[in-house]
């Protein structure tokens, strides 16, 4: 990883900050009480060290960056491996001040005195009637600078991740061919056999080839299961004749892949599940035509639901234009980066955004639940689907699945 990445993502920060303002970001978000690095801590300094704190000091419009770094522990080192040294912290994130975690609030509050603002990233609305670690830090800082304005950091990392650098772009292809890998690993498996079966064939083949993690729980959803959007439990007999929904990604270096397929179990389509794949099909068709900037994801949702309206009322399973909600029932699009449904502003589609075109169908009553997803750069003018190399067409399926049926013979 080169640190000009993280530089220019701290300039994008830096530039959204208010003058006289100083941001802290944890690398562990305490709130959410989860063993892994902080998505914004990552874009921040590429550092994947679980204790660490990031501040960044704008100034009379005069920039300064510091990172505050657990120091060399011997049993630590025993246990669980070294924390990153001080060059490595500064040679990935391109950080000069680096500092041990125990200085951090002397020097925060000798910075303080010449600030407006302090940012925080709050990460969540606070239900609970307990303080977290980060609302307690404010409150301690409030209390001892009483003219300190608390922002809420969260809106600058929406702006700024809502537009991927190349870097990320790439991170993000690497992780969908992976991705892609696994998926071919599953198609050469495929039979009746239990749905967690299956699917560990993905998660052997996404390792083999180096993925640093999953972007979210594998969904592999046979028969009527497939009708459930976020269905985990992965624990059921697929049955000969039906199809099994999976959706899933790889993350390499945090960056997610997000992929949907549906195949038949038994390596053929009956002409029932082939009409509704191809519906299916079509409705991402038209959505990446459509999907270029300063179009919304909800637009593209509403052109989505007007095409299969014609098209199910054209095979008969619906009358009237609103009984489409009764077989498709989640949006079209989101987008993706460090996380799955990355964080992002609500606004026209730009170049450089990365969404999903993920439309679906999902007929309880004839065990049919079939949802295609892609994902999709934002160009200057339309779209380039970054996973178009994975198997999709009817055709393709079923030849590959008979392909790799023969080869085992
Ligand atoms: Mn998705």
């Amino acid at each position: 990883m080169d640190s000009k990445i993280f530089i220019e993502h701290r300039k994008k920060i830096f530039d959204l900050m208010e003058d006289q303002s100083v941001m802290i970001i944890f690398s562990n978000l305490k709130s959410e009480n989860k063993n892994e690095v902080q998505r914004n801590f990552f874009y921040l300094t590429g550092v994947k060290e679980e204790k660490d704190i990031v501040l960044l000091y704008k100034h009379n419009q005069k920039q300064t960056e510091m990172i505050f770094i657990q120091p060399y522990d011997e049993l630590q080192a025993k246990w669980v491996g070294k924390p990153f040294s001080v060059e490595e912290v500064k040679l990935t994130s391109g950080i000069f001040g680096v500092h041990y975690l125990e200085e951090w609030k002397s020097i925060l509050y000798r910075i303080l005195p010449e600030c407006r603002y302090l940012y925080v990233d709050l990460n969540r609305e606070s239900v609970e009637q307990r303080l977290t670690e980060e609302e307690l830090f404010i409150k301690e800082t409030r209390d001892k600078n009483p003219w300190l304005q608390v922002l809420n950091a969260r809106p600058l990392f929406q702006k700024a991740r809502t537009i991927k650098d190349s870097w990320e772009i790439e991170q993000m292809r690497k992780a969908i061919d992976i991705t892609q890998k696994g998926i071919e690993s599953i198609l050469a498996n495929i039979g009746p056999m239990m749905e967690y079966q299956l699917e560990s064939y993905f998660d052997q083949s996404i390792k083999y080839f180096g993925a640093s993690g999953y972007s979210f729980p594998t969904i592999a959803a046979s028969g009527q299961n497939g009708c459930c959007l976020h269905y985990q439990e992965n624990n059921c007999k697929m049955q000969d004749g039906d199809l099994v929904l999976f959706d899933l990604g790889a993350h390499v270096n945090m960056y997610c892949a997000d992929i949907s397929r549906t195949f038949p179990v038994n390596g053929k389509f009956s002409p029932r599940q082939r009409e509704i794949y191809e519906i299916v099909l079509g409705g991402q068709s038209v959505v990446f035509e459509h999907a270029k900037p300063g179009i919304t994801t909800k637009e593209l949702n509403q052109i989505l639901i007007q095409y299969f309206a014609k098209e199910l009322k054209r095979i008969g399973l619906i009358q009237e234009d609103s009984e489409v909600s009764r077989y498709y029932y989640h949006g079209v699009s989101h987008h993706i980066g460090l996380d799955c449904h990355d964080l992002c502003e609500y606004t026209p589609l730009k170049p450089g955004s990365v969404i999903s075109n993920e439309p679906g169908l999902y007929i309880a009553e004839e065990k049919i639940g079939i949802r295609i997803e892609d994902d999709v750069l934002i160009t200057e003018n339309g779209c380039e689907n970054l996973s178009q190399g994975i198997i999709k067409t009817v055709d393709e399926i079923e030849a590959f699945i008979a392909r790799r049926k023969e080869e085992r013979k």
